[in-house]
């Protein structure tokens, strides 16, 4: 009994020393305030040889000093800081010490963002991607809020999902990066959210919209699995985005509610559903596909209409969410 008492005090002390010392995987508990870094890449190719902001290319803007007036620095900049303030406030999430990286150049640890991104054999070029050495890059063109918080999203499922890297687990982490993108993009207050761009997918950039969560088929992805415009045609960069339509349009629904393929779905509203997305997200198990999707989003519904006082979850939310997984077909 002593020695059995013994040893869970010793695994107590050893369990709350790790926790002392780990990055906990969700950033929660994190107070780490916004530290930003910009590069101007000046149409330089960035992803083959070693571009980092900060190292290899000096900043032009950073939290407490650098220079303003450069349009493109300063929009990500802005958008930097509209991302982090939608993952402080909704989940309470840093987002600096969530994805930020310290290159020991005396900026600490700081989310980086490059400008004026081009790639090899591509210049200029309006893509923007997130690098796995934790940097969002923006080709010319490419800034706006929701593309912005699609790519910094990318640096969060990297950080507190299990996601794959093949198959419908790469088209989640378009699908999560479009979806927290657009939530993002919803709730910064910009002034040019009227309802007429509700759930168009970069609505503020120079090319104008190129995805509808609403409406996939606008830009010829599914709105159902398998369904209609569905790339049967494996998964590389083109397959990953079309095939994020199914869980794009699931979002739209569980939030704002619609008729749909013979369901009708009252949506939970924006507050609920963002914390509903956010639940799944770290639910989802290792390599998840969309059979997988449907069933953490009912688990994180479960969970949170059980403490309904805390987060107003009703059991009524979830029939919505099981309606609306309906609509869309998932396995
Ligand atoms: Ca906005
Ligand atoms: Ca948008
Ligand atoms: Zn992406």
């Amino acid at each position: 009994m002593n020695k059995a008492r013994a040893a869970i005090t010793t695994l107590f002390l050893s369990t709350s020393l790790v926790a002392a010392f780990a990055v906990p995987a969700t950033g929660e508990t994190q107070a780490q305030p916004l530290n930003r870094v910009v590069c101007d890449a000046a149409q330089e190719s960035v992803g083959e040889v070693p571009w980092r902001c900060g190292v290899e290319v000096g900043p032009t803007r950073w939290d407490g000093g650098g220079r303003l007036g450069d349009t493109e620095v300063d929009k990500a900049y802005t958008f930097l800081a509209s991302t982090s303030r939608f993952y402080k406030d909704r989940f309470g999430v840093s987002l600096t010490e969530l994805i930020g990286v310290d290159h020991h150049d005396g900026r600490g640890k700081a989310i980086r963002a490059a400008v004026r991104v081009c790639r090899p054999n591509e210049c200029p070029q309006a893509d923007a991607f997130w690098e796995v050495e934790k940097q969002a890059n923006f080709g010319d063109g490419s800034l706006a809020d929701d593309l912005a918080a699609h790519e910094l999203t990318h640096g969060v499922i990297e950080a507190v999902s299990q996601l794959g890297r093949q198959g419908e687990s790469e088209s989640l982490r378009e699908a999560f990066a479009d979806i927290f993108g657009e939530f993002a993009d919803l709730t910064d207050g910009s002034a040019d959210d009227t309802p007429d761009v509700r759930w168009q997918f970069g609505d503020g950039l120079p090319g104008g919209t190129f995805r509808n969560l609403k409406n996939p088929e606008q830009f010829g992805q599914p709105s159902t699995y398998q369904g209609k415009g569905w790339w049967f045609g494996g998964y590389d960069y083109h397959g990953v985005h079309v095939n994020a339509g199914p869980a794009g349009k699931l979002a739209y629904l569980i939030t704002d509610g619609d008729t749909f393929n013979g369901q009708t779905v009252r949506g939970i509203g924006l507050s609920k559903a963002i914390q509903l997305w956010w639940a799944a997200l770290k639910l989802l198990p290792r390599d998840a596909g969309y059979r997988e999707l449907g069933n953490a989003l009912r688990d994180a519904c479960k969970e949170k209409a059980k403490q309904r006082r805390s987060t107003g979850f009703t059991a009524g939310d979830c029939v919505q969410t099981a309606t609306a997984i309906k609509a869309v077909q998932l396995p």
